[in-house]
């Protein structure tokens, strides 16, 4: 009988350093390609340009390999235990750094089954993490970013949103990263909010800046960002306009709308009771949202309904109810907002809804609730969480201080020691050279 050779890989980016690999795997037999699931890569990295299925059908076409399964997991264990080859053959960057526990672990799985590790050295010079950096300067479709939402819903634990108002916002939503426990910790996609594109205009948080100028802000990131963007739709407006919203973000690579069941002149919610404010009835809700389903052209965009009862002071009961009223008309998640700052009304509902309906994508804004955090909330069955006004309430201070700074030394020697420097300004935007 022959051998079989095991090769993990995400083979996003296909480059010689993959057909080394498998080049020299199929010397020692049949190669099965273990392909890392969208839910597997972003275990530690950003999800891949090509979904599952076209990674697939490019490793299906290469030469020396026999068969493509998927790997679940960034761990090679349960694959290597499951198909029993005779070797698995990886390169050997994996000695070093966060990887070193998977080598092991590895080492360990295939003494089991008797099988050998081959370690071939890493071809240098290309990677795909490299290869990544130069995609984002190639940046992204309308059409792979507005796609890029769902997949990361279906394939994250949790899926982290910053508010960003601009360009300059967006880069740091594109941009920010730390490494924690050896894994990259970044934003997955930006919210577009009504509050801060309002507020950054001048202009108060009452539907009063309308779509078009809104999109002013939205191309400014959608021109230097490639992650996928949120945007919160107030109330959606008449129905008869909704329709048209719809089709003006997804034209320009819009992921998802968020629309709040309310009517009339819509204030912010975290006004809560303070300021009358009326919810709309579910029928008319319903409606809103099975039009604008019909209104959208591709399968993946997003209409979120978001449920506004407890900001208005109504029970965790009238929430549920609206909530699987608003799934049953075709709403693609639900966001569940409240200014509660315990977080307790939340919580509940939740885990009620949850009980009711284990697959509606959750959507969650802890603006109030802030000390509960991203692990609690993926306990709680929430899948999207939206830090949905914090770039904007950082930078007006700052600004401030400084403005008053000048003022009171009348020149800017003082004010300066909290700017950027001139150097770094010049060298923050690429190309400004
Ligand atoms: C926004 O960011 O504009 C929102 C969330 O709609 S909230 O401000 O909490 O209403
Ligand atoms: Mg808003």
């Amino acid at each position: 009988m022959k051998r079989t050779v095991y090769i993990g890989m995400t083979a996003d980016i296909m480059h010689p350093g993959l057909v080394n690999v498998i080049e020299h795997g199929s010397k020692y037999g049949d190669v099965i390609v273990g392909l890392l699931t969208d839910k597997a890569i972003a275990e530690y990295k950003r999800l891949p340009y090509l979904n599952f299925e076209q990674r697939k059908a490019v490793i299906n076409g290469m030469k020396g390999v026999t068969q493509v399964v998927a790997q679940e997991e960034w761990d090679y264990t349960p694959n290597l235990r499951k198909y029993r080859p005779d070797f698995m053959v990886h390169g050997d960057d994996w000695i070093m750094g966060s990887q070193r526990k998977y080598r092991d672990l590895a080492f360990e799985a295939m003494k089991e089954i008797g099988g050998e590790i081959i370690e071939i050295p890493y071809t240098r010079g290309i990677n795909s993490t490299r290869l990544n950096e130069n995609m984002k300067e190639i940046g992204t479709t309308p059409q792979i970013r507005l796609q890029s939402l769902r997949r990361m819903v279906q394939s994250k634990p949790i899926v982290r949103v910053l508010e960003s108002h601009s360009g300059l916002t967006g880069l740091i939503a594109e941009n920010t990263c730390i490494k924690r426990d050896g894994r990259r910790v970044e934003y997955d996609a930006m919210w577009s909010s009504s509050l801060t594109d309002s507020t950054s205009k001048g202009k108060p948080d009452i539907e009063a800046v309308d779509i078009t100028t809104r999109m002013h802000s939205l191309t400014d990131m959608l021109e230097c960002t490639t992650k996928p963007i949120i945007f919160d739709g107030d109330t959606g407006g008449k129905i008869e306009h909704f329709e048209f919203t719809v089709r003006t973000l997804e034209r320009n690579g819009i992921s998802a709308v968020i629309i709040e069941d309310k009517v009339g002149l819509k204030k912010n919610s975290l006004f809560g009771t303070a300021v009358p404010q009326t919810q709309d009835s579910i029928e008319q809700f319903c409606n809103k949202i099975k039009v604008g389903k019909r209104a959208q052209i591709t399968d993946d965009f997003m209409i979120i309904a978001r449920v506004e009862s407890l900001i208005l002071g109504k029970s965790v009961d009238d929430a549920l109810e609206r909530a699987l009223a608003y799934c049953k008309a075709g709403a693609d998640g639900i966001m569940i907002h409240s200014k509660e700052k315990s977080g307790d009304d939340i919580a509940e509902f939740c885990r009620r809804f949850r009980q009711l309906d284990d697959q509606t994508p959750l959507v969650l804004v802890p603006s109030t609730f802030n000390h509960i955090s991203e692990s609690e909330f993926i306990e709680m069955g929430v899948n999207v969480v939206i830090y949905a006004n914090h770039m904007l309430r950082a930078s007006y201070p700052a600004m401030q201080h400084v403005a008053r700074q000048i003022l009171e030394d009348g020149n800017s020697l003082k004010a300066s020691e909290q700017c950027m420097s001139i150097k770094e300004i010049l060298e923050l935007i690429p190309g400004t050279k």
